[in-house]
């Protein structure tokens, strides 16, 4: 189980962090297709740990679609399946897909299969999403797309100078969640970020009693916001009940201000 002994190593020669923050991840190739620019948009999708690196295996999801002007599109059919190399030279299946946007804000999403995570003793689903610009026309970005959870963005989740702040709200069966746990977490692929102790990988704010959260965001790049819940219904594991974590994640892009 190269799965197992990912996580349990992380969890061994790292912290004895909290959580190990593994985050479903849907990453486009750009986030705001302006005029006169390429309209044909990439997802990477990948279930990593972003920090550091660490991958694992993602399986062909449950859905993955886009709501654009209104209405949503499946497009699981047009997910390829693609090896993704890691920080320390493991090859893990993701997804990748293309799509040409029009005007308005893309809602991209991901319901990922339940992922059983042995160290947890826990399944895991983390709903997905990203939100990019067509053309100039913003319109769009605020709308929940209907997941059993999500984040609703507060902040426009696109244009975004790395240091501002970020505000979202989530949501569980379309309902605010007070107290939430918001994990969050840069994207990091070429390794340039040294964490000097473990809390410094993942950073936890809590939303506020209308399931409201902040955060700053330090440096230009894409953050990872995971806002955790336990499903109300187990699923089973070797005919055990287990518990489900169904996440909420926001992917944001912040730029330098240079
Ligand atoms: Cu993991």
């Amino acid at each position: 189980m190269k799965r197992l002994s990912v996580c349990a190593a992380l969890a061994a020669t790292l912290f004895a962090a909290p959580a190990m923050a593994h985050f479903q991840m849907i990453i486009p190739s750009d986030d705001m297709v302006e005029q006169g620019e390429n309209r044909t948009v990439t997802l990477d999708l990948r279930f990593w740990h972003p920090l550091e690196g660490i991958g694992m295996n993602m399986v062909k999801p449950t859905a993955f679609g886009v709501l654009a002007n209104g209405k949503k599109t499946d497009l699981t059919g047009t997910l390829k399946e693609v090896q993704l190399k890691d920080r320390e030279g493991n090859m893990h299946p993701g997804f990748t897909a293309s799509q040409r946007l029009g005007r308005g804000d893309h809602i991209f999403y991901v319901e990922p299969k339940p992922y059983w995570e042995p160290t947890e003793d826990s399944f895991i689903i983390h709903y997905t999403k990203v939100i990019v610009n067509g053309l100039g026309v913003e319109v769009g970005w605020d709308e929940p797309v209907g997941l059993k959870t999500e984040i609703v963005p507060l902040t426009r989740p696109y244009g975004l100078w790395a240091g501002n702040v970020f505000q979202g709200q989530v949501l569980l069966h379309g309902k605010p969640v007070p107290g939430a746990e918001v994990e969050v977490e840069m994207y990091d692929p070429k390794g340039t970020v040294k964490a000097p102790a473990g809390p410094m990988v993942t950073q936890v704010v809590k939303a506020d009693g209308n399931g409201v959260f902040t955060y700053a965001m330090p440096r230009a790049g894409w953050w990872g916001f995971a806002a955790l819940s336990t499903d109300d219904k187990p699923m089973q594991h070797d005919g055990q009940d287990k518990d489900v974590e169904i996440g909420a994640v926001l992917w944001v892009n912040t730029y330098d201000m240079k």
